[in-house]
């Protein structure tokens, strides 16, 4: 069996060959890249993820767009998806048994509503979760904030606020968690926060 990292290699080396080659390489190439193509994003390959953004709906990514931004800003490995606790639980515990062990070491659950999904990730991984309230049209995210915080003794989701806010700090959490054995993380950490202080200070208000 090859190694991923190796089909890595020859997807991207087919995708410089196919953008410089000539036809009759193209001819030859084009079904092979189109099928490494398809079956593995270039995400995928950017590095194996560290973290994994869980959301229970594509309406929730307005929201978790901002943890992925700051994810990205500290170039943390990282990848995003839809699964829900409800409508998919059979793809939620196929994803929470298995992230262990594809190397990862922080999940970030967030729903709305019956927000159900990052105490049911916790269920089955070893690894901390943290949860993220949506907020929600009927009840302003007390509903999810609820749902996500109250976990019985035993199994914990660290829960931060609801919303956009909620959905920075979880990464930025994730980040001050990895950065306990990653020195570099740590000082970019450091960097961000003085920078922040900066902003803070250097605020004017009109008056
Ligand atoms: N949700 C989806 N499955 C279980 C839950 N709790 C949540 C989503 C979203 C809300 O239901 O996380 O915040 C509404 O989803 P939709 O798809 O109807 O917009």
């Amino acid at each position: 069996m090859f190694e991923l990292p190796y089909f890595a290699n020859c997807y991207y080396a087919l995708e410089i060959y196919y953008a410089l080659g000539s036809s009759r390489f193209k001819t030859i190439s084009k079904p092979i890249f189109e099928q490494f193509k398809t079956r593995f994003s270039k995400k995928e390959f950017m590095a194996s993820p560290l973290v994994g953004i869980i959301m229970g709906s594509a309406s929730d990514w307005d929201t978790m767009r901002e943890a992925h931004k700051i994810l990205q800003e500290f170039d943390v490995p990282h990848e995003y998806k839809v699964l829900s606790a409800h409508r998919a639980p059979a793809a939620v515990t196929e994803y929470a048994t298995s992230a262990e062990g594809r190397g990862m070491k922080v999940i970030i659950g967030a729903a709305g509503g019956a927000a159900h999904l990052a105490g049911v990730l916790a269920a089955q991984t070893l690894l901390p979760v943290l949860g993220v309230p949506i907020e929600s049209q009927a009840l302003k995210g007390m509903d999810s904030l609820l749902s996500t915080v109250q976990m019985p003794a035993g199994i914990p989701v660290g829960t931060l606020a609801i919303g956009k806010a909620g959905a920075k700090n979880a990464a930025l959490l994730a980040i001050g968690m990895l950065a306990t054995t990653d020195a570099k993380l740590r000082d970019k950490l450091q960097l961000y926060r003085e920078t922040q202080t900066r902003s803070v200070l250097a605020a004017t208000l009109e008056g």
